[in-house]
């Protein structure tokens, strides 16, 4: 034996274009890498997923484990309490609906906290700032607003949406709002959310060890509590911040990192809740800040969005958005952000490592997320000014001092975002006749085979933004409308899919309906929260008729393409629990071949709820997804409209004279 060194070949570096699709993020991680900077995606390559977390295998719920199943092997053996696989899976499915609902609902019921100061007159630095929006939300859980003050109205309002949460008994204030053979099937299965709080609770007890050991009745109440996060806690955030904020009506933005300037001071804002990005507005328009930095030799003060915060901001305002969850470290390696301030959700604790290497101030400021090396500075709903007027002068002052290199990826792409259910009605209708009469009917006729939700997360998992793009193209292609909230809109947004002229990507039907109309095949509704106005949307579908009596009638269907959050999978289980064919890309957190696994892909739609389903390939997903559209068109007997663009015209004479 000789004792030579063994020689180990270095390995060569992953192609940073099998991560990502996007140009400005490409740019930018390659110039990571030449400043020897670490990204998640770096991370993600050279760590693989726990292969047994990755199938919910592992119970680790009590100190006699944790104990380990084998995926591959599911029922040959049971935890040292004995539970099963289907238990064990359950129970962690379980846990991530009630982790994913809190954050929903913790947002929503922090816009109600600020609702109430505002309507008692503690807070003065945010109004009630669209009054129809009040009556109409009022309206519709059953507050007389007729000659009553607005004042009158708001005080009521509030008390009844608190119950969103507090509630310990009854039935959530929405769920008037559900289609009533929908809300039937709920109260069958008992399933109806009373209070978020309460469902949270019941949850988290019933997944502790040793209670809930029946995986049926443990995802009965992942439903109940997914649907108080739906129904309940997002819902009351979207229409909180609409009366508050305004609701969004078309409006055109910006997207990609050539939205940061050169030449003045930039400020990305990153997150969830728009309180503090709304209060950030007035701050960066604050003319002596304005002047401040003008001093400091920029040419004004450059604010723009990221993520879902970023979204529901550029659906509400036009404020120009820099970039999805994936590309939130890879902007900082711009070296032109001078603060990054954040709230809350998907915030990579790896961003205090970029923003040290380029010197971007790195602000924290909710009491809820404080992350170890970044600075934090607290805001709050009474005095907003003074977080975000520090925020602004400390980016200044990081102006001044910028001693990187500055490298801008010149791309922007300009798009129409902010198509809330509001003006969905009054675009289909017109203002005297607001109504959803136009899209039932065009689903009827088959211009439009059916509609799609496309959200979500992007994840280094899968390549940025890819799955998105390919899955919404097969989609439209086939005249089906897409619906897009959160990171997934603004993949979309990056690649001119929000341009009236995307019609043209559209098969025949829907690009009739879109030229007919000047809108973008898919339409842009907001952040992760603003889901809960596709659940209105498709309230109203059913209302308005002829496309069946629940949501599960609907000829629709939902994904999440390359989701990773666990608010994905609430988001995921209420609109299954609503009745929605929901299909995830990825990976799914649980093992096949067992039986929890078909009750979440089968037996939740033979109960008359929505079905899972799981499809990494962006191809077959959209088959997926169509299939289940046109079985939902064939069980409304509307398929045969949708084959006569196929006719001849001999078939079409012997049809008409049929
Ligand atoms: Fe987060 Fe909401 Fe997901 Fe984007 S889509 S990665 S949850 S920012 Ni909401």
């Amino acid at each position: 034996m000789t004792d030579k060194p063994i020689q180990k070949k270095a390995k060569p570096k992953p192609n940073i274009r099998d991560w990502t699709i996007c140009d400005a993020t490409t740019l930018m991680l390659e110039k990571a890498r030449r400043d020897g900077v670490e990204t998640a995606f770096d991370r993600a390559s050279t760590m693989k997923a726990c292969p047994i977390g990755a199938e919910s295998a592992c119970c680790k719920h009590c100190a006699m484990g944790p104990c380990r199943l084998n995926a591959k092997d599911p029922y040959g053996k049971v935890g040292v309490c004995g539970a099963t696989i289907d238990t064990i899976m359950s129970r962690n499915f379980a846990r991530m609906v009630a982790a994913g609902c809190a954050a929903h609902t913790d947002h929503g019921m922090g816009m109600l906290d600020l609702f109430r100061e505002v309507v008692n007159g503690h807070i003065t630095d945010y109004q009630i700032k669209d009054t129809a929006k009040l009556h109409s939300v009022a309206q519709s859980i059953g507050i007389e607003t007729e000659g009553r003050s607005d004042k009158d109205i708001a005080l009521d309002l509030y008390d009844e949406l608190e119950r969103t949460y507090t509630q310990v008994e009854g039935e959530i204030p929405f769920a008037k709002r559900v289609p009533p053979k929908t809300l039937e099937m709920w109260r069958k299965h008992n399933i109806v959310p009373r209070g978020a709080m309460r469902e949270i609770m019941d949850l988290m007890h019933r997944s502790h060890m040793g209670v809930d050991q029946d995986y049926e009745n443990i995802t009965k109440q992942s439903s109940r509590t997914a649907l108080a996060d739906g129904w309940g806690g997002s819902m009351v955030a979207t229409e909180i911040s609409d009366i508050l904020y305004g609701t969004p009506s078309p409006v055109t933005v910006e997207v990609n990192m050539g939205v940061l300037k050169e030449d003045m001071v930039n400020i990305i804002v990153h997150g969830h809740e728009p309180n503090m990005f709304e209060s950030m507005v007035m701050s960066v328009n604050e003319p002596s800040l304005v002047e401040e930095a003008k001093k400091a030799g920029a040419n004004g003060i450059n604010l723009a969005g990221m993520c879902c915060s970023g979204a529901e901001m550029m659906s509400r305002h036009g404020v120009p958005h820099a970039g999805n969850f994936m590309s939130t470290e890879a902007v900082i390696c711009t070296g032109a952000v001078d603060a990054m301030c954040v709230d809350v959700q998907c915030i990579k604790q790896g961003l205090v490592e970029v923003s040290n290497c380029y010197g971007t101030e790195l602000i924290t400021t909710n009491p809820r997320c404080r992350i170890e090396g970044a600075t934090h500075i607290e805001f709050s709903d009474h005095t907003p000014m003074e977080c975000t007027d520090e925020v602004v002068i400390k980016a200044i002052s990081r102006f001044k001092n910028r001693n990187k290199p500055i490298e801008i990826p010149q791309i922007r792409n300009t798009g129409i975002h902010g198509f809330s259910h509001e003006y969905i009605n009054y675009m289909l209708g017109g203002s005297f006749r607001g109504s959803y009469t136009p899209l039932n009917d065009n689903i009827i006729n088959g211009r439009i085979r059916g509609v799609a939700g496309v959200v979500g997360c992007t994840n280094p998992r899968v390549k940025q933004d890819y799955v998105h793009v390919e899955l919404v193209k097969e989609l439209i292609k086939n005249d089906v409308l897409v619906l897009q909230t959160g990171c997934s809109q603004v993949a979309l947004a990056k690649y001119g899919f929000y341009t009236p002229e995307a019609a043209h990507l559209a098969g025949p039907g829907l690009q009739e309906v879109c030229e007919t109309v000047g809108m973008p095949p898919c339409l842009g509704i907001g952040s992760c929260v603003d889901n809960s106005r596709i659940l209105i949307a498709a309230s109203e579908m059913v209302r308005v008729g002829g496309l069946g009596e629940s949501i599960a009638d609907l000829p629709a269907a939902g994904a999440a393409p390359e989701w990773m959050s666990e608010k994905a999978i609430s988001i995921g289980q209420y609109f299954v629990a609503s009745g929605v064919f929901t299909v995830f890309g990825v990976t799914f957190p649980i093992a096949k071949e067992t039986k929890f696994h078909k009750l979440l892909f089968e037996g939740l739609e033979q109960q008359g709820l929505g079905k899972w389903g799981f499809e990494s390939d962006p191809y077959e997903m959209a088959k997926l997804m169509i299939n289940h559209i046109d079985k939902k068109r064939k069980a409304l007997g509307i398929d045969k409209s949708r084959e006569r663009v196929l006719m001849t015209m001999a078939d079409r004479q012997k049809l008409d004279a049929a």
